[in-house]
């Protein structure tokens, strides 16, 4: 076996650990790969495989006078979205996983698994893809491989990762690290000619062992479904840890906000996928608000610990941003915006003529024409008529985070840094105040845990209705929700300095249906708000919700917006509160007899107070 290998791809030198070297092997023999190529991260591989890449189709290089090295890659259209109901989580128990989760049994999984990986490397390279979540050799960081063959998956990884070498020297010869297996699910016959986007759409399967810490994922190259660093490693595999070590793993962007006095507060903020979390992470204060600053640590997850100051402290795993492109502009996000003016890799977003990019809401009138994201002709005409977009409402933007003009000079601490504040918000027309303080941590848990919100196009399936997404995590917690909400509460009794928790909405609408609050960077003068009370220095009121501010207690200079506009973003109809508190008892429903007693009893509390 091990001679057919060498043949195949021999694992360098500087590979030193013999159980990892042959989990490989195990693999390839499964899998049945042409070839295998051990990936060192270095900027000369990232070429050649965009090169390699570029000659067969599968990505295409943007006009370097346009966007340097950039690349553009248009998926299968079948393949543009994290596939949620194909997700799993096979614990040996069902209730271990509880009921927000896809069950199977694993001995029945493994076989399943077994059956489409036989062979389904065929005609392809399996790159082996070494990488970390968190600054290399961090005390909160985690090593894992990914075997993939996709190339997609390699340059991504590169980007959004700690990716390469330098991985080995910190796993040594016995490390611990998650395995992740990836493969397209598109095996090739010999001569037969691969499709530009591999992929399988008979059969997509995106699977956690949580005991054992392994993750198997067939059938999408796409996002969160290919790149197993992200949700199945450090969301769905690092809840399991964290629940297990006392940490949290947690769908959050994490910032510092400096004042004009030059203090900084660090707050994080849980909102579910394609809420915004990219460009409040990146926000730029508006006019007004002079002498502020936020800086950016992370963008979509947070790994946060217990330290022994008694406060949380919290790193970005991910070395990169795999953002929603649509919406994004040099007013929504400016950072952003120069971010990924180079350098970057786009999918599924439309292209000019001469070689750039464009996306709905990236300036105001569309160029006259256009290729679409199916490689289609498109012209705004086309577009009205058809009610066809030129780019995928999913459409991303991959880039490095050191390109980021925001990004904070801590980024990067192995330590990380410490939480004053958690923000959970959701996408709400209606209902749902602009922010609200919780009156304590067990307040906070339930506000978080009951969290709503629009669905969008992140996920394959009907938008925009109102599901519950407890924390942001509903498709990220690798095991039993009730749990979770227990490990929450206990976190909250293990700090003697706990982060105050707030709910805001950014997406309240008038009965035009537009929405009233300016949102982006106007989202400072709420931000300021919240860290004025973490420094004890803000005003607020008490509602039957929590503390809400007055009208007064935010500053509104260099903004024209009325105190009637802000009776409409902060609205509490008892009626509709009422409406969504049958919501939560739908939740609480759906987990009975796993939700802890602490949340039911706030519940109780919040109909008495919403009553009186
Ligand atoms: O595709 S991803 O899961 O990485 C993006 C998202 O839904 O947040
Ligand atoms: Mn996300």
């Amino acid at each position: 076996m091990s001679a057919q290998l060498n043949n195949l791809g021999q694992a360098p030198a500087y590979v030193k650990h013999a159980k990892l070297k042959d989990w490989v092997a195990s693999i390839a023999a499964l899998t049945k790969p042409d070839r295998i190529y051990w990936c060192d991260g270095s900027d000369e591989e990232y070429s050649r495989l965009m090169g390699e890449m570029c000659a067969t189709g599968m990505i295409k290089q943007l006009n370097p006078a346009k966007r340097p090295n950039s690349y553009l890659a248009l998926s299968d259209p079948q393949d543009v979205a994290r596939v949620e109901e194909r997700t799993f989580v096979c614990s040996e128990t069902q209730v271990a996983a509880g009921p927000m989760n896809n069950w199977v049994d694993p001995a029945e999984m493994r076989g399943t698994m077994n059956r489409l990986f036989d062979g389904c490397m065929r005609g392809r390279t399996m790159y082996v893809v070494p990488f970390s979540m968190g600054p290399l050799g961090s005390h909160i960081a985690q090593i894992g491989i990914e075997l993939s063959d996709s190339p997609y998956v390699v340059v991504s990884m590169k980007l959004m990762t700690r990716m390469g070498r330098a991985v080995y020297d910190v796993l040594g010869s016995d490390g611990y690290f998650v395995p992740c297996v990836h493969s397209v699910g598109a095996p090739l016959q010999p001569g037969q000619p691969g499709a530009r986007w591999p992929c399988n759409n008979e059969e997509k399967w995106i699977v956690h062992y949580p005991e054992t810490r392994e993750i198997w994922s067939f059938g999408s190259g796409y996002g969160g479904n290919a790149l197993l660093g992200k949700k199945c490693l450090a969301l769905r595999i690092a809840s399991v840890m964290a629940r297990d070590e006392g940490w949290l793993a947690e769908h959050m962007l994490i910032l510092g906000v400096t004042n004009p006095q030059g203090e900084k507060t660090y707050v994080t903020g849980a909102f579910p996928s394609a809420c915004g979390k990219t460009n409040f992470a990146m926000l730029v204060p508006p006019a007004g608000l002079e002498g502020w600053k936020v800086t950016t640590i992370g963008e979509d997850i947070a790994w946060i610990k217990p330290h022994k100051d008694g406060r949380l402290y919290a790193i970005n795993p991910e070395a990169g941003y795999f953002g929603v492109a649509p919406g994004t502009n040099y007013h929504s996000n400016q950072n952003c915006m120069k971010a990924i003016e180079a350098d970057t890799i786009f999918t599924n977003v439309a292209e000019t003529p001469d070689g750039d990019v464009w996306w709905e809401g990236m300036t105001d009138k569309a160029p006259p024409r256009l290729t679409d994201w199916q490689g289609k002709e498109w012209t705004p005409a086309i577009g009205k008529n058809e009610g066809r977009l030129a780019a995928h409402p999913n459409s991303r933007f991959t880039v490095a985070a050191t390109r980021c003009p925001s990004l904070d000079a801590q980024w990067d601490d192995p330590n990380g840094v410490p939480i004053s504040a958690f923000l959970f918000g959701g996408r709400r027309s209606d209902t749902a105040p602009l922010i609200v303080e919780s009156l304590d941590w067990e307040d906070g848990v339930y506000k978080a845990a009951t969290l709503g919100s629009e669905t969008t196009a992140a996920i394959a399936g009907k938008q925009g209705v109102v599901r519950r997404d407890p924390m942001a995590m509903i498709a990220f917690v690798g095991y039993n929700m009730g749990d979770y909400f227990k490990h929450w509460l206990k976190i909250g009794k293990s700090i003697s300095q706990a982060p105050k928790i707030y709910q805001v909405n950014w997406f309240r609408k008038n009965a035009e249906g537009k929405f009233v609050w300016p949102g982006f960077g106007e989202n400072m003068r709420v931000l300021k708000w919240v860290v004025e009370r973490c420094q004890g220095k803000a005003g607020a009121k008490n509602t039957a919700l929590g503390h809400t501010p007055d009208y007064t207690d935010l500053q509104w200079q260099g903004l024209d917006f009325s105190a009637e506009k802000y009776a409409v973003v902060t609205s509490l109809d008892k009626a509709q509160w009422q409406a969504e508190l049958a919501m939560h008892d739908e939740l609480f429903k759906k987990l009975e007899g796993y939700v802890p007693e602490t949340l039911l009893e706030t519940r109780r509390v919040q109909e008495t107070k919403l009553a009186a």
